[in-house]
């Protein structure tokens, strides 16, 4: 079992949260976990294709982050491991099954699959096979919003970018250009690395010189900050700050946020390198059931008002999946429309 760093202490009685925003986070985790429950079932009984990455356990890196952000206005770049990012994102359910599915009503019209969600109505940027291979594509996205609002003079671009990715990723050199140039440039830029431990069978402590990858932030003279991954209220409590910080024109932010993916790599990942006591010291940790406690320990929701959350994005689940499965699969006539190269 690899070392556990110790986590950043997070007050959770310094924060008051309103039942509304407690029941909308906690939606929005319970949807990102059913969602992917629901996906490895289909991926077994053979209608998805490719390799499938669940992003089961990081749930509140997603809706820490992404749900303190501008719904629609703001963007969000994801990796392969995308599926929940979208759901965050605000991109319906049955939109990313039938993507999965390879339908042409899927989000990326089915030509995308399990690691190419993309939605321009929810800002999304897109999933990205490449490790790393969004953190460019969000700095870009980052300059324009600078560029249009400063040299263009248009008040309605202050957007911040945000970009999600591995600590794989932390170690591959577009990494390093990007923080460079948003410091530089004082971006609206997020960058949130989801350290989870491991890139496929790599644990990240023997593949890394300095594991502690917020303080690779200093370098670029930019704030860098660590946070429990585990923890929602503690994500969101960072996001708002590195926000705030974007908005007001003072340059991007690095968080590490520290989790973990309670699955294999992907599905076809038999996940035999991690041990099985490093597998139950993080599931008990498990984000979902510890902000429920919260909840209930604050009186924000009762164990009946969560159940009944569950039923109904169970039903939103089951619905999605009929909608894949009878949704049409895309025309072989258009198999060269949304391509770039000409003939
Ligand atoms: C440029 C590149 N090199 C190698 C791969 C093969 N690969 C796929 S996932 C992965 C591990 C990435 O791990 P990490 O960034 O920590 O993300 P996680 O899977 O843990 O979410 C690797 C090496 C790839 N997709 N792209």
């Amino acid at each position: 079992m690899c070392a556990e760093r110790t986590l950043p202490k997070f007050d959770s009685t310094s924060i008051k949260i309103t039942k509304e925003e407690g029941l909308m986070l906690y939606e929005d985790m319970v949807l990102g976990r059913l969602f992917e429950d629901k996906c490895a079932e289909m991926y077994y009984r053979g209608k998805m294709f490719g390799f499938v990455h669940l992003y089961n356990g990081q749930e509140a890196v997603s809706t820490g982050v992404i749900k303190a952000l501008r719904p629609d206005q703001d963007y969000v770049c994801s990796t392969y491991r995308d599926h929940v990012h979208a759901l965050s994102a605000g991109v319906p359910a049955r939109e990313v099954m039938a993507e999965l599915f390879g339908k042409e009503t899927g989000c990326s019209k089915g030509r995308g699959g399990s690691m190419h969600m993309f939605s321009a109505e929810h800002k999304l940027l897109g999933g990205y096979a490449f490790v790393a291979e969004g953190i460019p594509v969000a700095t870009g996205a980052a300059f324009q919003s600078k560029y249009r609002r400063e040299a263009l003079g248009d008040d309605n671009f202050d957007q911040v970018s945000v970009c999600f990715f591995g600590d794989g990723a932390s170690n591959n050199g577009q990494f390093f250009e990007c923080l460079n140039m948003a410091a530089l440039w004082k971006l609206p830029m997020i960058y949130v690395v989801e350290n989870n431990k491991w890139a496929i069978g790599m644990a990240h402590e023997r593949a890394t010189s300095q594991p502690e990858i917020y303080k690779k932030a200093s370098v670029f003279d930019m704030a860098g900050y660590e946070v429990d991954g585990m923890d929602v209220l503690a994500v969101r409590a960072v996001a708002q700050e590195a926000i705030a910080r974007a908005r007001a024109g003072e340059g991007p932010t690095l968080i590490e946020a520290l989790t973990y993916r309670f699955r294999g790599h992907s599905l076809a990942d038999p996940d035999e390198l991690r041990s099985p006591e490093e597998k139950e010291y993080w599931a008990e940790k498990d984000p979902i059931e510890r902000f429920a406690k919260y909840l209930q320990n604050n009186s924000l929701a009762s164990s009946e008002e969560l159940k009944e959350i569950q039923k109904k994005i169970q039903a939103e689940i089951d619905e999605a999946v009929q909608f894949a499965e009878t949704s049409p699969e895309p025309s072989p006539s258009e198999l060269h429309r949304y391509i770039f190269a000409e003939d």
